[in-house]
């Protein structure tokens, strides 16, 4: 099963959406922000925004839909995990999951990353403009001065957010995993995406067109919902959980 998320799945954790009502760009324009042009014209506006997202996501927890398809992904390895996403909600679910029982005894082996492709990088990683050397930050940013913007430990350039704006190509080793999967998917489960932004909506389209079975997860219809085998209308932390159920009590889709 390959599963595509956007925005509308981290609604629910406190994180504003893109395009919705209170959506992240009404204050600002995304051509404004999330653009090189923008970032080479006012790298100081541009961190005090991802700075801005950082301390906001820093402060969300994963909601029940990302722990659920976290529990599935634990209970199925050939569950598949796309997202648009930049918060690091999936990766902070599956930590949550795949944590030793509390009193069990310490460690065991660590679990195996997740099979998770963030299409869109990360705003807990920036990237040197310099060398391009990714570094994890979760830091506080202070993009008070262009003085105080951060800068690259080992050749001192400005550093950047490791997140792909637009105009900028996605990694292609990302890019091609997932349309693979989503070549050979039974199950497509899309949840709250715009599915405006590409390439990321075309991998449902892909799998739908490979034979997988299309279910869209929102709180209103898309234009993907129409072309869906089912469309289902509701909160992602309220719908998911319900649609996958825990892990053992039926079979993930395609099997059996
Ligand atoms: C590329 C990282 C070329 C940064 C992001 C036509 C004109 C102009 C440009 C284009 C065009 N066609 C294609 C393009 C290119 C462009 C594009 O797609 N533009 C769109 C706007 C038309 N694409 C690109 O530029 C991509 N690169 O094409 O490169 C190229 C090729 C080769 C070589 C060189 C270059 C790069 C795109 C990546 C951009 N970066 N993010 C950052 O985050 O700051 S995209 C950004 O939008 C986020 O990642 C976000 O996830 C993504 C998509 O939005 P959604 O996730 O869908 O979120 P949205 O708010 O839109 O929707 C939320 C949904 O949830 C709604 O439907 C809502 O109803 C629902 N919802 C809300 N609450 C809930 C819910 N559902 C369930 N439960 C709830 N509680
Ligand atoms: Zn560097």
């Amino acid at each position: 099963m390959v599963v595509l998320t956007g925005a509308g799945i981290s609604a629910d954790s406190g994180v504003p959406t893109f395009r919705g009502a209170d959506g992240l760009w009404r204050r600002h324009r995304a051509e404004e922000l999330a653009t090189p042009a923008a970032f080479a014209r006012d790298p100081r506006l541009v961190w005090e925004w991802y700075g801005w997202r950082r301390a906001l996501v820093a402060g969300c927890d994963p909601n029940a839909a990302h722990l659920a398809l976290a529990r599935w992904q634990a209970a199925w390895p050939e569950v598949h995990i796309i997202t648009q996403n930049v918060d690091g909600l999936h990766l902070a679910a599956h930590r949550i999951v795949s944590a030793p029982a509390a009193g069990a005894g310490g460690g065991g082996p660590p679990s195996e990353e997740p099979s998770l492709y963030e299409l869109h990088g990360s705003l807990f990683r920036t990237r040197c403009t310099g060398c391009g050397q990714r570094r994890e930050s979760r830091e506080v940013v202070d993009a008070s001065s262009l003085a105080s913007l951060p800068r690259c430990a080992a050749c001192g350039s400005l550093l950047r957010p490791d997140v792909v704006w637009f105009g900028e190509s996605l990694e292609s080793e990302v890019v091609e995993r997932s349309f693979e999967l989503a070549e050979g998917a039974a199950a497509c489960l899309v949840i709250g995406t715009s599915a405006v932004v590409q390439p990321a909506a075309s991998i449902a389209a892909v799998a739908a067109r490979a034979g997988a079975a299309l279910v869209d997860v929102n709180i209103e219809a898309t234009g993907l919902s129409q072309a869906a085998d089912l469309f289902l209308r509701g909160r992602a932390a309220e719908i998911v959980p319900r649609l996958l159920g825990e892990p053992g009590e039926r079979e993930p889709p395609g099997r059996g």
